[in-house]
């Protein structure tokens, strides 16, 4: 044990030393490779982009779109946090999109992005992204660029391995990082009982084909690892699911040397058409849990969210046949799976090399029971029988690999901040270019499809250090373009990210413009609180709640003059945008609003709460310049104290003083 610790310490050691000094590991053509092709990831004002680029936004919570090979910025999606921009998770239809078995949660770390597939290639109908810190995975619609589900993981506890898809978008996977109890268990427990009482999870969600709604099909209980990444297998592979995981040793405590201590942690491989059948044969087991379902309907522009109650688990020890552990040097990060399905790729962030697995090996080696022993009852296969080979000497720090369609793979290596590409059939080291700085993950388009897209490569960087103009403490992250179109790699383009980027993928522009949503029907508006014209908009109070009807359309809000609210009464702004044409938003902000604006699309319906609270005028206006007279796109509200008599009254373009009415009722138009 302790010569394990000191191995382990000098590797941690030599890894932290280049980490401090960067210097020491900058590969030594950095300055040559410095210099970029401009003429290649030009795009000329008016032209468009090759691809769309859909980015991680990492501790943003968003998901962010970029053209390739500009490297411009299009669009932040709104996922897991709040977004003022639009009112996402702050206007009253966003808000149930981010409830969760905690309440609401307003905030996630978005790490990985699956792009929908069909027979192993892009589809380009939608985005899983994951959410890390309270487990959920969204789905995000690629005709609006709109969240249109969130789904809440239960038994999990840093949703890190998800959301990975399968070749027909049958699944989307989410296992867990952290082990725990389970929930229907006492969580209440001391940490150091960790090897008796912590589970892990894996999580089999599947997705409608129609809809693409998701729904948790099954679970799969696993020994207490911690799950780092997966890939599905694709083609010849298809049924199989490759899971990297570390901390194989159970430690609660300095996992950085406790979870370093042996020479071998997994990849444990699941055979999910089995575990269907095991399903289908009734083996699952019924367990209490509580997690929450959002949906968000374009109809009625608003999100529901609905509380489940109940998950199917499968017990290993029920299901022979279901996993394997293939060991895999020091503390894997990716596990990546070729375009043909046959190889299957692990980086060991603290190894001095790449192991790649055949399925085909890993098919007989399975047939010929060449195990070597148990892990908490699972085959732990012989390393030296899946083995296709060894990637020798790729660089330190080796993280995840990415594939073109001429059979080449491309790692990323953290610690010696460079890609190293290399040939699956020989493995063979073809080219090195480095990065910077310390890459995370790398993205070819299609590269994890069968039939990648080639063409680019994109590195995203932890740190960026020398390469921008500095900020203050904080530098921003950073992504790479590389044209991989010849034998030599090269750098083209250095472009900022927002958030920390983890995952991306890019679809090409051709599949997803041409189907992009420009309006919301007015006639298919069924929002309870719709104004369909101007002649529908009203005020009404219930109680200490007012509620108004508003439209918008260039270039006045209807009701403009509101009075009668008193203190304390909390209204409720409805605003239809009754516009039709394409990118003609208006948005909606009033004085002291402790939200955000809202920020309608044409022919939606959206909602700000505002609670009057004091007495005075409350402007009103437009945030979006929708026109020349966008300044001219505003309103009053007035606020009267408690026990006012003013009644509640609206009017838009004309002056009728306020008439008193009894309280309760419907106020009077003084216009129509
Ligand atoms: Cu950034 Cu995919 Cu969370 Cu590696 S993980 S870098
Ligand atoms: Cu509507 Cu500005």
């Amino acid at each position: 044990m302790k010569f394990n610790y000191f191995k382990t310490y000098t590797v941690l050691i030599v890894a932290a030393a280049c980490l401090v000094s960067m210097q020491s590991c900058k590969p030594k053509t950095a300055q040559s490779a410095a210099g970029g092709d401009a003429s290649k990831s030009y795009v000329a004002p008016g032209k468009y982009d090759e691809f769309y680029n859909i980015v991680s936004g990492g501790f943003n919570g968003q998901v962010a779109v970029y053209g390739i090979p500009s490297g411009r910025l299009f669009r932040i999606i709104p996922v897991f946090s709040q977004s003022p921009e639009s009112g996402y998770g702050f206007s009253e239809e966003t808000k149930p999109m981010l409830n969760t078995s905690h309440g609401f949660v307003p905030w996630d770390d978005q790490h990985h992005i699956a792009l929908s597939q069909t027979k192993g290639e892009h589809d380009g109908r939608w985005v899983f992204a994951n959410g890390n810190n309270t487990p959920r995975i969204a789905r995000i619609d690629l005709t609006t660029f709109r969240t249109s589900e969130i789904l809440e993981i239960p038994n999990s506890a840093g949703n890190h391995a998800s959301p990975f898809i399968t070749e027909n978008s049958e699944y989307v996977i989410a296992a867990t990082r952290f082990s725990v109890p389970l929930d229907d268990q006492n969580g209440d427990v001391p940490i150091n009982t960790y090897k008796e009482n912590f589970k892990g999870s894996i999580s089999f969600i599947s997705v409608n084909p129609t809809s693409g709604e998701m729904n948790i099909s099954f679970q799969i209980r696993t020994p207490g690892v911690n799950f780092d990444l997966s890939r599905a297998g694709k083609g010849k592979s298809h049924g199989w699911f490759f899971f990297s995981c570390y901390n194989s040793e159970k430690a609660n405590t300095l996992l950085e040397v406790n979870a370093s201590a042996k020479d071998k942690d997994f990849v444990m491989a699941v055979n999910w058409k089995k575990a269907e059948e095991y399903l289908k044969a009734g083996k699952a087991k019924k367990q209490a849990v509580n997690y929450a379902h959002n949906v968000y309907d374009e109809n009625t522009h608003t999100a529901t969210s609905t509380m489940k109650s109940e998950v199917l688990i499968l017990d290993p020890a029920d299901c022979p046949d279901m996993l394997y552990l293939i060991p895999c040097p020091k503390s894997p990060h990716g596990t990546d799976v070729d375009p043909t399905g046959e190889y299957i790729v692990a980086s060991g962030k603290l190894a001095a090399s790449i192991p790649v697995f055949s399925f085909t090996k890993l098919q007989k080696a399975i047939a010929d029971k060449a195990y070597d022993g148990e892990y908490d009852g699972i085959p732990v296969i012989k390393y030296e029988a899946v083995l296709h080979g060894e990637v020798a000497k790729p660089g330190l720090g080796p993280l995840h690999t990415e594939f073109d369609e001429k059979g080449n793979g491309y790692t990323s290596m953290f610690v010696s901040s460079e890609i190293v590409k290399w040939r699956l059939s020989d493995l063979q080291v073809l080219d090195r270019v480095p990065t910077y700085y310390s890459i995370g993950h790398l993205s070819i388009p299609g590269g994890p499809t069968a039939k990648p897209h080639g063409k680019y490569m994109i590195a995203y960087n932890k740190i960026t250090k020398d390469r921008y103009l500095p900020t203050g403490p904080e530098l921003t992250q950073s992504a790479q373009l590389f044209d991989i179109s010849g034998e030599k790699m090269k750098l083209l383009l250095d472009f900022p990210t927002t958030g920390e980027p983890h995952y991306a993928e890019a679809i090409p522009a051709s599949m997803l413009m041409d189907k992009q949503r420009k309006i919301y029907k007015i006639e298919e508006n069924t929002h309870p609180y719709v104004s369909k014209g101007e002649g529908q908009t009203k005020v009404e109070r219930k109680g200490n709640q007012v509620h108004v009807w508003m439209t918008a359309i260039r270039s006045h809000l209807t009701p403009d003059n509101i009075e009668g609210v008193k203190v304390g009464d909390e209204v409720y702004f409805h605003v239809t945008n009754l516009e039709q044409d394409w990118d003609v938003p208006h948005g909606f902000a009033i004085k002291g609003a402790n939200t955000a604006e809202i920020l309608i699309m044409p022919g939606e319906t959206q909602t700000l709460k505002w609670v009057a609270d004091k007495v005075g005028m409350f402007p009103f206006y437009c945030t979006d310049f929708c026109s020349a007279l966008h300044q001219e796109m505003s309103g009053y509200l007035r606020v009267s104290p408690v026990g006012s008599t003013v009644a509640l009254h609206f009017s838009t373009g004309t002056n009728k003083p306020a008439v008193s009415t009894p309280a309760g009722a419907a106020a009077e138009p003084s216009t129509k």
